[in-house]
C-alpha cells in the first residue's frame, strides 16, 4: 500500500508502456526505482525475457550444425535475428551483419581482422579526444604493433568536436576514422555526416561506434553510408553478451578471420585451412543464439513502438531534465551539444560524485558516477569524474522532478 502511495503518476509519450519491464515496477530501499543509468545498460521488457524462456524451454541446440529439428528451429531463430538486425539498421545483406559480444568486440574485431592486414607502419587513424575506452585501446594496441600513429580531433567547451580540426588531420597517410556516434559522456551527436563524407573523398574508410545512437535514434546504414558500425544488444532493451558489428560486403570479403575454431572455416588440412563465407567467417565456436534472438525480440518491440516515437519522446524529457538541471544552483553540465541525446554529465559543487550517486540511491534513483570509460575526457576536463544521468523512452517527467528534488536536498546535505 505505502508502495502504492509513493508511486508517482505516469507520464508517458504515447505507446509507451511502462509495465511491460518488471524491474521498474520494484521498488528499492522502499521507493519506486527510478533507472537513470540507460548509457550502461538498459532494462529488459518482458517481451525479451519470455523469449529468452521460450527459446531455452523449447527450441534450444547448436546452430548450423545440427540435422535434427532442435538444430533446425535454432539455426532458424538465429538467421532470422541477424535479418531482423539487418533490416532495423537497413543494411544492404545479412551478411554484413556480424554477431559479437558487445560493441568493444565489434571494435576489437575490426582493428584485429582489417587493422592487421591494412596498417603499416607510418599510416594514421584518426580518433576523437571523447571516446570510450572501447574505441582507443584496441587503436593503441594496433598503432604500438604496426608502428602506425593515432591522431585525435579535439572537443570544444561545449562538447563538440571541431570539425575544421579534423580537416586538418586528414592526410595521405591517413588509414582510418574511428569515432563515436554519439558520446557517452557528453550526450553529443557527433557531426558524422560530413566527416564521413569527406574521409570518402580522401578513400578512407569510417568506423562509428554506436553504442549510444542505435538504442536511441533511427540509424540507416547506407544512408550515413558509415564503413563499419558497432552496437551493443544490452543498450538497445537486448540481454547482454550480444552485439553487432556492420561492415560494407567488400570490406569483410577482403578482411582476415578474427578468431580460429569451428563454424569460420570450409576445409580444414591439418597444416592450412580455407575460410567460411561471410559472415560465419567472424563468429568462431558456438555464438550466443539466445542473445541473438532475445536482440531481435528488443527490436521487434523498438519497432512497434517506433524509433521517430522514441526520439522525439527521448528528446522531450532530456530537454525538460536540462532545463530544471541548469536552474540548479552549483551545478556544472558537462557537454551542451546543440544535437544531443539522453545523457547528462554533471557535477554539484562541494559535492563527489560517489557521495552523490550514494545519496540519489538511498531514494531509489540509479545514476553513474565515475569517469564513465572515458578517462582522457575527464583529463582534458581537469575532473576526476562526473554524476551521470542517461534516460530512455520508458522515465517520465514525473523522475526527472523526483530527481531534481533530491538533487536539491543532496545540496543541502552536503553542503559545508
Ligand atoms: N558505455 C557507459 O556506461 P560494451 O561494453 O561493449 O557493450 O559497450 C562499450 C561502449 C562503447 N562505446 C560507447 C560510446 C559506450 O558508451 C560503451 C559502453 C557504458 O557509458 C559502459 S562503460
Amino acid at each position: 500500500m505505502e508502495v502504492l502511495e509513493k508511486k508517482r503518476q505516469i507520464n508517458y509519450g504515447e505507446g509507451i508502456n511502462r509495465d511491460d519491464f518488471p524491474i521498474l515496477l520494484e521498488t528499492i530501499r522502499n521507493h519506486p526505482v527510478v533507472y537513470f543509468d540507460n548509457a550502461a545498460t538498459t532494462q529488459k521488457p518482458k517481451q525479451v525475457i519470455d523469449a529468452l524462456v521460450k527459446y531455452y524451454e523449447h527450441d534450444n541446440a547448436n546452430v548450423h550444425r545440427a540435422i535434427h529439428q532442435l538444430g533446425e528451429r535454432a539455426t532458424a531463430g538465429f538467421e532470422k535475428a541477424r535479418n531482423k538486425v539487418a533490416e532495423f539498421i537497413n543494411a544492404h545483406s545479412d551478411k554484413e551483419i556480424i554477431f559479437t559480444r558487445g560493441t568493444t568486440e565489434a571494435i576489437n574485431l575490426v582493428a584485429t581482422s582489417w587493422g592487421r592486414k591494412f596498417v603499416e607502419s607510418g599510416d594514421e587513424i584518426i580518433l576523437s579526444e571523447m571516446e570510450h575506452h572501447s574505441n582507443l585501446i584496441p587503436w593503441q594496441l594496433l598503432a604500438k604493433e604496426r608502428g602506425a600513429h593515432l591522431r585525435f580531433i579535439p572537443f570544444k567547451e561545449d562538447g563538440t568536436i571541431d570539425y575544421n580540426e579534423f580537416i586538418k588531420l586528414m592526410n595521405k597517410n591517413t588509414k582510418l576514422i574511428a569515432i563515436t556516434h554519439m558520446s557517452n559522456v557528453f550526450g553529443t551527436i557527433n557531426p558524422f555526416k560530413k566527416i564521413i563524407r569527406t574521409a570518402h573523398d580522401w578513400g578512407v574508410p569510417v568506423l562509428l561506434d554506436a553504442a549510444q545512437s542505435v538504442p536511441h535514434l533511427p540509424v540507416d546504414v547506407q544512408q550515413l553510408d558509415c564503413d563499419f558500425l558497432a552496437f551493443s544488444g544490452h543498450k538497445m532493451l537486448g540481454p547482454t553478451g550480444i552485439g553487432v558489428l556492420y561492415a560494407k560486403t567488400q570490406l569483410l570479403e577482403n578482411m582476415d578471420p578474427y578468431q580460429g575454431g569451428g563454424e569460420m572455416i570450409n576445409t580444414v588440412w591439418l597444416e592450412k585451412a580455407t575460410w567460411n563465407e561471410i559472415p560465419h567467417k567472424f563468429e568462431a565456436g558456438t555464438p550466443n543464439i539466445a542473445g541473438a534472438i532475445g536482440l531481435a525480440e528488443a527490436i521487434d518491440y523498438l519497432q512497434d513502438l517506433t524509433m521517430e516515437t522514441l526520439t522525439l519522446y527521448e528528446q522531450d524529457i532530456t530537454t525538460y531534465a536540462l532545463e530544471k538541471m541548469m536552474a540548479l544552483d552549483g551545478i556544472t553540465i558537462y557537454g551542451q551539444a546543440p544535437e544531443r541525446g539522453g545523457v547528462v554529465s554533471f557535477n554539484l559543487e562541494n559535492v563527489h560524485p560517489h557521495d552523490l550517486a550514494h545519496f540519489l540511491d538511498q531514494h531509489g534513483i540509479a545514476v553513474r558516477a565515475g569517469h564513465h570509460c572515458a578517462q582522457p575526457i575527464m583529463r582534458k576536463l581537469e575532473i576526476a569524474s562526473t554524476t551521470r544521468a542517461s534516460f530512455y523512452f520508458y522515465n517520465t517527467y514525473e523522475e526527472i522532478d523526483y530527481f531534481i528534488d533530491k538533487l536539491q536536498e543532496a545540496a543541502k546535505f552536503f553542503a559545508f
